[in-house]
């Protein structure tokens, strides 16, 4: 049986449309998801839109909608994203779906016939005008932080999920499981809130309807959090759990998300699972936080970043290196449009696109398109050749960690190779002895070589790019895998190699 590999990101709300934050964690998924396909996993990677809740109820009667004909707009925003920005997930879950609320309701009553579900009195403050609860943390200045008018302390009948009885079984599964909450410095922060003390939550509402309703207690409807989280499961066909993507694919290897809602994915979701039976997921990582031009992104700043904009100014390509390549994967990140004009100049006109254009150039100059044979090997082809098994080594121990940044430093430090090698043969001093016909022609078919694994390396931060390098290698990019394809010598001398239009054009600074 292959290896699996089952990744996830959270499902993002229907109440706002997609920046470049939602950007950032779906890219991480598909990433990684691509190079574990690359590396002979089968891969189920999983996103979709949370799209119940009150805020969504509110926002659609406010324009005179449905939320379900709300969802339906906002969530075909996030698809048609994820689709321009060459993500390759393998479903799209959403709450509203019929798939989901089979699996919610079956996880409810399961725990509730365990007895860790019990219908009790929810207390907090409640804003009469907006019809919203908020917790006393919430308010401002003892007012609602919507529309800042007085609120009152009242209860409310709701189900209570008693997480209190799990605190010690999550501890043990922290302590004994070190990678389950990575970055290892957010571990602490869980350990502590646990060792605090776990509260029971209040899983059921009655104040609002769109959401999926309480089996055999139809005025409640299940709140936000024990609604969402079960979307990893339900995705894969929770309750069927002897067969089918259940079988195959859970636990999942990583769910990925923000660091705002790492507590829910290291607290709430670990015990709902452990109360309903089902194996907790090997690792949950939580990324920073991204600001923009230095200040928080929010709508009141009208600083939102626009992954369309984006593309259509720069390009897939570039955006998707940018966003993995500038801040290591769990720090939090600034995103400022010099710092994009800069990577897209160096790192991808000047070193990749240049090597290409370069190699590919001189292959047409100096042998008319037709790939040389090597045959003279010295100290510096060794060298050059070493690098590569040296640098997936690399790749394969950061990509691991999700140490994205430290993946492309590594393949950069082989296209830079690859640069110095031009200038310690002098391909141009060579071509002028025609007794260095031999030499040239290795120094050619080495730089070609070292580009084709590059290709394979690139690929599952920049898939365009990588298939416009194979297609100067006239390579079909579907037979591409990293797995079997790593080995130096895989170009066949005397193929066409194609003189290369520039990979990234350079962009000019205002
Ligand atoms: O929290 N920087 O959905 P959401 C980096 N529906 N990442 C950011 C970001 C920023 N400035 N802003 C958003 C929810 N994100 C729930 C999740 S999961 C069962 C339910 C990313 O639409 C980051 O991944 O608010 C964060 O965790 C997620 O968007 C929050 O998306």
């Amino acid at each position: 049986m292959s290896k699996k590999f089952y990744i996830t990101t959270p499902i993002y709300y229907v109440n706002d449309v997609p920046h470049i934050g939602h950007a950032y964690t779906t890219l991480a998924c598909d990433v990684l998801a691509r190079y574990k396909r690359s590396r002979g996993f089968d891969v189920f990677f999983l996103t979709g839109t949370d799209e119940h809740g009150q805020k969504v109820e509110k926002a659609a009667q406010a324009q005179g909608e449905t939320p379900l004909e709300l969802a339906d707009r906002v969530m075909k925003r996030f698809q048609s994203l994820w689709e321009k920005l060459n993500c390759s997930n393998t479903d799209f879950i959403r709450t509203s779906q019929e798939r989901h609320k089979i699996g919610v309701q079956q996880m409810f009553k399961l725990i509730k016939e365990k007895g860790d579900i019990y219908l009790g009195e929810y207390e907090d403050w409640y804003c009469t005008p907006c019809e919203t609860f908020w917790t006393e943390k919430q308010l401002l200045d003892g007012c609602c932080p919507d529309c800042g008018r007085q609120t009152d302390k009242l209860k409310e009948e709701s189900y209570f999920f008693r997480m209190s009885k799990y605190q010690q079984a999550l501890l043990d599964h922290i302590e004994a499981n070190p990678d389950f909450i990575q970055p290892r410095s957010r571990k602490n922060e869980i350990l502590s809130f646990v060792k605090e003390g776990l509260r029971d939550l209040s899983i059921s509402r009655t104040s609002f309807s769109w959401g999926i309703p309480v089996p055999e207690d139809e005025k409640h409807v299940i709140y936000v959090w024990f609604d969402a989280l079960n979307n990893y499961i339900t995705a894969l066909g929770y309750p069927h759990t002897e067969s089918g993507n259940f079988a195959q694919f859970w636990p999942a290897d990583v769910h990925v998300i923000g660091k705002d809602i790492l507590r829910f994915h290291a607290v709430y979701w670990p015990t709902f699972l452990l109360a309903a039976g089902v194996p907790l997921p090997e690792k949950v990582f939580a990324h920073g936080w991204w600001t923009v031009e230095g200040q928080k992104m929010s709508k009141s700043l009208r600083n939102v970043v626009e992954p369309n904009m984006l593309i259509e100014k720069f390009g897939v390509d570039p955006i998707r290196y940018f966003l993995l390549r500038e801040v290591p994967f769990g720090l939090d990140g600034d995103f400022s449009h010099t710092a994009l004009v800069n990577r897209i100049n160096s790192d991808l006109a000047n070193d990749i696109g240049n090597l290409l254009s370069r190699s590919s150039a001189m292959i047409n100059k100096y042998f008319n398109g037709s790939l040389p044979k090597p045959a003279v090997d010295l100290d510096v082809d060794a060298k050059l050749k070493d690098s590569v098994p040296e640098t997936v080594a690399r790749i394969d121990e950061n990509m691991t960690e999700l140490a994205f940044n430290k993946v492309l430093i590594a393949i950069w430090e082989l296209i830079g190779a690859g640069n110095k090698y031009i200038d310690e043969t002098a391909p141009w001093a060579l071509a002028k002895d025609p007794e260095q016909q031999e030499r040239l022609g290795t120094v050619m078919y080495n730089l070609m070589e070292l580009q084709r694994i590059i290709a394979l390396l690139v690929a599952p931060f920049m898939p365009e790019t990588a298939e416009k390098m194979q297609a100067v290698m006239g390579l079909e990019p579907s037979s591409q895998s990293l797995e079997k394809n790593e080995a130096w010598g895989g170009l066949t001398p005397g193929i066409t190699i194609i003189k290369a239009e520039p990979l990234f054009p350079r962009i000019e600074v205002e």
